[in-house]
């Protein structure tokens, strides 16, 4: 009774409205010639119903009786929309072969219906036709015929002449208004390792979606996908991925997968993954686990190499050109896959540079010097397998020898590494100390002992004083000291005394 009394106003509406005008009305009632009475012989009258758009037609029959006959060739009520015949119908009740409409309720398919009412003729017995009624009612769009895919991809909402489609977060609806598209492109992964997948995995992956994954590791890295657990990609016996397609980009050759593939190292340290859907199918779609290698490790261990430098903060980056001076960049410690002449280099530069951010590093790769040998008599402090930039050495000479730069005598000699791999003094020599010719002794003289005019460490002179004078403390034996100093027996460094005798005769037996 509601129903009848909506389909009334909505018929009154449009009978009075300036809008679009319905050839027929929203319901209505539809009867053989002559009814109640029997219908004649040769009979056709036919009714088109037209329903507004989002409406659907129904009819039942409230009383028939037609001539019965095999597959209802003689007389028949024909249901069809458009070319699609819904009924065929004739006699009153239904046999193997023909259908009567007894309590059924027929629905138009769209917005239109046809009835067609035949007689041939002849009629055996008096029949009474039919008496029919129709209206118009919403399609609820949302019930999806059985076997049929269902209206919306995520949420259906009808209502009357209509519906409309909704998606749940993390979607956005396609435009042909049914299906949800995820919302899946530009997502990053910076870190060394880690997981991906199709939307939704391992449940089966959305429909026209475009997705975009960008593995974004640092220099130096290189990425390696293992595909894991199911790929099921829509697919195609003969044609390459027309429906569905992963793809995998990284510099060098392009790739599109086959299912076969289960690993891929791309050699790279960025790689972009595309996936494109189409309208159809259900397939559970794929996940990567992905993982990254680093350049060789080297040994050292930074952090207790050099504590000191460990509060230096910045971004990991691998030089472009180790031999161009770089300056924009910034380095963590994090740094093992840079080899040690480099990492040493940076951290000594950190220590040194004139930059005016004291964070700021200069790195580049340090040519080692060539490794210093020792002069004769001397040795060289610290001994070390290598050095590099900002390394120093020093030179000490044995006891008795002295630093010789040229003809220059050295206090201490220090050299230091740099930047282009050479040392920036010459290696010095160790030459032996000469204290030089003994001075003259007044009332005495001086004997060479250990050779003829060597006055060179350890040489050993002899002080005697002449006749009628004496040495009284020392015994006149002086030795060529490291120092350069002839020095005594006792030590002294100052020339022994000859004094007169004091008036008596130094005798043997006194
Ligand atoms: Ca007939
Ligand atoms: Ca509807
Ligand atoms: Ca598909």
């Amino acid at each position: 009774m509601r129903l009848l009394l909506f389909l009334g106003l909505l018929w009154g509406a449009a009978a009075t409205s300036s809008g679009p005008q319905w050839p027929k009305p929203m319901f209505g009632r539809l009867a053989s010639p002559g009814f109640p009475g029997t219908y004649g012989n040769n009979e056709e009258q036919r009714w088109t119903l037209t329903a507004p758009p989002g409406y659907r037609l129904r009819l039942y029959f409230t009383h028939f009786h037609l001539e019965p006959s095999y597959l209802c060739e003689y007389d028949f009520v024909k249901l069809s929309s458009g070319t699609k015949v819904l009924a065929t119908l004739c006699g009153w009740e239904s046999t193997d072969t023909e259908q009567a409409p007894g309590n059924t309720t027929f629905y138009s398919r769209g917005s239109s219906l046809d009835v067609t009412f035949r007689s041939d003729y002849s009629n055996e017995k008096p029949f009474t036709g039919f008496e029919a009624f129709y209206s118009a009612e919403d399609i609820d769009e949302c019930q999806a015929p059985p076997g049929e895919a269902p209206t919306c991809d995520h949420h259906c909402h009808n209502y009357l002449g209509g519906f409309y489609c909704s998606c749940r977060a993390g979607y956005a609806l396609h435009q042909n208004k049914r299906t949800c598209s995820a919302q899946c492109s530009g997502q990053v992964f910076t870190a060394r390792s880690g997981v991906l997948s199709s939307p939704e995995y391992p449940k089966p992956y959305p429909k026209l979606s475009s997705c975009a994954y960008s593995i974004h590791l640092e220099e130096g890295f290189s990425v390696i996908l293992d595909f894991v657990e199911s790929f099921d990609v829509e697919t195609h016996p003969e044609s390459h991925c027309p429906y569905d397609s992963l793809k995998v980009w990284f510099p060098g050759p392009r790739l599109t997968l086959a299912q076969q593939v289960l690993r891929i190292e791309t050699k790279s340290n960025t790689v972009t993954i595309t996936f494109v859907t189409d309208q159809s199918g259900d397939h559970a779609g794929w996940k990567i686990h992905y993982t990254s290698t680093g350049p060789p490790r080297t040994s050292l261990d930074i952090s207790k190499a050099l504590p000191s430098v460990l509060h230096i903060q910045s971004s990991q980056q691998l030089l472009k050109n180790p031999t161009q001076l770089v300056a924009s960049s910034l380095y963590t410690l994090d740094v093992s896959f840079i080899n040690e002449e480099l990492l040493i280099a940076k951290l000594r530069l950190a220590c040194y540079s004139p930059h005016p951010n004291p964070h700021a590093w200069f790195p580049y790769l340090a040519q080692p010097c060539p490794d210093p040998t020792a002069p004769p008599n001397g040795h060289i402090s610290p001994v070390q397998a290598k050095y590099i930039l900002k390394d120093r050495f020093f030179v000490f000479c044995e006891t008795g020898y002295e630093l010789l730069q040229g003809n220059l005598p050295l206090k201490s000699f220090a050299a230091v590494c740099q930047k282009d791999g050479s040392w920036d003094r010459p290696m010095p020599e160790c030459s032996i100390v000469d204290c030089g010719p003994p001075d003259d002794l007044p009332n005495g003289q001086v004997e060479y002992i250990t050779g003829p005019e060597v006055t060179t460490y350890k040489a050993v002179t002899q002080y005697r004083c002449n006749e009628f004078y004496v040495m009284r403390k020392d015994d006149g034996k002086y030795v060529c000291e490291a120092d350069g100093f002839w020095t005594s027996s006792k030590g002294e460094k100052s020339l022994p005394v000859c004094e007169p005798g004091n008036g008596y005769i130094y005798t043997r037996d006194s």
